[in-house]
């Protein structure tokens, strides 16, 4: 549910042409890129400049995705990104809500006091320190609430083709093909109104699901096979990845997206953990399934956070040490049923 007096000023501030960056939060997933793109797309067609930044370039998955080239991605263009930022009349924060999750991207954004800072995200725990803050824990994407935002200003009739395919995106892809999260009925009305606007559901899940490389494949049958280990006395599974085996299997960013989710098809496993080494720490992705609360273990032991059922963060120390502090941490948790 949007504040109506948040739509208000929202409206407000959008009455004349702006200059617009919107940001998503670094290795941004299906709903970062198809809300960002979604609401990209409207802003445009409102009459705003509008550029679409990440702080790292967007998983090859999702490379088909409409007009996805013209994202900017910071790494590969600092100076363009940061001459923008500091021109822009207003920033929008989608997916996300700490500024920290954006790199060296979020130092720039800091710098332009002047701008508004609007926040579009379902994440927990959302900072103050937003002019105007959209805010839907209960939410099952951003994709959705951008779509809910659309309607509030009344835009509905606006939405074309791209604006659904993206939206369509970010609904499927962080409910898990429509498998976990709040699945509301209004969230099948929303993708009801998606495909009067063009969207053909099995022709995107083959675009989303089925254009992995023959890598990733080969890598996920070696992490099934040989990294997987389950602790039953805790209903738990994990696995874990290093730089070596990335290097085997010609790892690309995106390659181990989803990972994580796998162990969870086994019967009475509801908690999972999946370690990526990277260049500067252990990447830490937790899921469970029902009462357990992997956004208290992402917060207590990583430093990151999320939603109950999903959440990540960071181990900055070697892996060995990243896999025993949740080995520990299965010890202090309920037992699932
Ligand atoms: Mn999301």
């Amino acid at each position: 549910m949007l504040k109506k007096k948040s739509v208000e000023k929202l409206q407000g501030l959008l009455a004349e042409p702006k200059q617009i960056t919107i940001v998503s939060h670094v290795n941004p997933d299906g709903d970062a890129i198809g809300s960002s793109l979604a609401w990209r797309y409207m802003l445009a067609a409102k009459g705003h400049t509008v550029r679409f930044m990440v702080p790292n370039p967007y998983p090859a998955f999702l490379e088909w995705m409409t007009e996805i080239n013209h994202t900017y991605v910071y790494k590969m263009e600092p100076e363009a990104c940061a001459d923008y930022v500091a021109g822009s009349d207003l920033v929008f924060c989608l997916d996300f809500n700490k500024i920290g999750r954006l790199d060296k991207l979020g130092e720039e954004i800091e710098k332009n006091t002047r701008a508004e800072r609007i926040l579009i995200d379902h994440h927990l725990e959302p900072p103050a320190d937003f002019d105007i803050a959209f805010s839907d824990t209960g939410a099952s994407s951003t994709s959705l609430l951008v779509y809910e935002l659309i309607e509030a200003l009344g835009w509905e009739e606006e939405v074309t083709y791209p604006v659904a395919e993206a939206l369509y995106v970010g609904i499927n892809t962080d409910t898990g093909n429509f498998a976990f999260g709040h699945l509301s009925p209004e969230l099948f009305r929303v993708v009801a109104r998606l495909v009067e606007k063009g969207v053909d559901p099995p022709k995107l899940n083959i675009s989303i699901y089925d254009n992995y490389s023959e890598n990733r494949m080969k890598l996920m049958g070696y992490m099934l096979n040989e990294k997987m280990v389950v602790v039953r006395e805790a209903h738990a599974a994990y696995m874990t990845l290093d730089k070596e085996e990335q290097k085997t299997y010609h790892f690309q960013p995106g390659d181990s997206e989803g990972f994580v989710n796998l162990p969870l098809s086994i019967k009475n496993v509801s908690l999972t953990a999946f370690f990526l080494e990277t260049r500067e720490c252990i990447k830490v992705s937790l899921r469970s399934q029902g009462d357990i609360d992997v956004n208290r273990m992402a917060q207590q032991f990583y430093n990151g956070g999320g939603h109950k059922n999903a959440a990540g963060g960071k181990h900055f120390g070697s892996m060995e040490q990243a896999v025993s502090i949740f080995k520990s941490a299965l010890k202090s948790l309920p037992m699932p049923i």
